[in-house]
């Protein structure tokens, strides 16, 4: 019993963690331990022998047992230790710099945009991005079989069987919020809506939810001429250049009447655009006077009324502006990207202060 006692205390402390302390446990007090068998055979022992070996093997035990339990009180609080060690970390240290988020530039040039047209008198309006077919297209003097419809690649949402409202779309445009503002509203109005649209067309240029600001003036004197003179101030304004020539070309949209599509003077020169000089022009937006049709549909008598709308692709101005060469860039969120080109948050354009500086 010395024997076994000395070589299993020895074995103990020797222990190099709690897996090889519970092997000993098992080798010395297990079902079949030594020591277990041994305290078998005090069956056969006469009952004299028994009475000297029994307490003396239960002794045994009981020392074993507590030795295997300081043993594993003393490898836990060394692994606590050692994790302690290895964990440990200086909460008082200042904390590293971190970068501050940046602007989109679909967020900055939507609010570039908006600091122009405020200064022309224009309110931002918002509406839904899912919409009614009737607002998105029947009011926009776009009926159900008209070929616009089908041009415009439109996301139409699911309609369960039995479910009998009107038929959803994404929105293709922002057309269907100046209607919704018209109805609001009345007239006179001036607003723009600035915000998301989505077709189902994904290329080099197209990307199926992109941006777009739209324009609409109405009152009981407006012309061309008036959408002229907004539109030139709002590229001067935009693209930091004193000077602009705007060319209208005569177009078609359902929803104006008369149409045109505005390019204005450039040149690209390595690339990179220059605004108001040079023998290129820039196409950047869609334009007219609001179709009698729509008026209508918005609430307003074009007997008394009439306006001008226009609208543009803002992601396709930030890349004119911000020498952005990928559209699909701009979704990607791609964090060197986005520190590429974000503005700071705490510029807000403005015209005093410089749009974009
Ligand atoms: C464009 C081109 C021409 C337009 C029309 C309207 C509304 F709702 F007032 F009739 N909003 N925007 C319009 C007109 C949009 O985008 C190329």
């Amino acid at each position: 019993m010395d024997d076994l006692k000395a070589k299993y205390l020895g074995l103990i402390a020797e222990a190099a963690n709690e897996a090889a302390l519970e092997d000993l446990r098992v080798q010395a007090v297990g079902k079949k331990g030594e020591i277990s068998l041994k305290m078998r055979e005090l069956g056969k022992m006469t009952p004299e022998e028994r009475q000297v070996a029994g307490p003396a093997l239960n002794a045994l035990k009981d020392e074993i047992n507590s030795a295997l339990a300081a043993k594993k009180a003393a490898l836990a609080d060394a692994a606590l230790d050692e994790r302690l060690r290895s964990e440990w970390l200086d909460v008082t240290l200042p904390s590293r710099g971190r970068r501050a988020g940046t602007l989109h530039p679909i967020s900055q040039v939507s609010e570039e945009v908006t600091a122009i047209f405020a200064e022309l008198g224009f309110s931002v309006a918002e509406g839904p991005r899912i919409d009614t077919d009737w607002y998105n297209f029947d009011a926009l003097n776009i009926p159900s079989h008209h070929p616009a419809r089908a041009e415009m690649d439109t996301f139409y949402m699911h309609r369960a069987e039995g479910d009998n409202r009107p038929p959803h779309v994404l929105r293709t445009h922002t057309s269907p919020v100046q209607i919704r503002s018209m109805e609001k509203m009345g007239a006179p109005i001036r607003i723009i809506c600035p915000g998301g649209v989505y077709r189902a067309d994904y290329d080099q240029t197209h990307t199926p939810m992109f941006h777009q600001v739209e324009g609409l003036a109405i009152d009981t004197d407006i012309s061309m001429a008036n959408l002229k003179w907004v539109l030139e101030e709002f590229v001067k304004a935009f693209f930091e250049v004193d000077d602009v020539e705007l060319r209208f070309r005569a177009s078609h949209f359902p929803f104006t009447e008369p149409s045109a599509e505005v390019d204005i003077r450039c040149s690209w020169e390595d690339g990179t655009l220059k605004v108001g000089e040079g023998d290129d022009w820039l196409e950047i937006l869609g334009s007219g006077m609001v179709h009698p049709k729509v008026l209508e549909a918005g609430g307003i008598d074009p007997a008394v009324y009439q306006g001008f709308a226009f609208g543009m692709g803002i992601d396709r101005i930030a890349m004119l502006k911000y020498g952005i060469p990928d559209l699909r860039a701009f979704f990607d969120s791609d964090l060197r990207w986005l520190r590429h080109y974000g503005f700071s948050a705490l510029d807000m354009p403005t015209l005093h202060g410089g749009l974009s500086r």
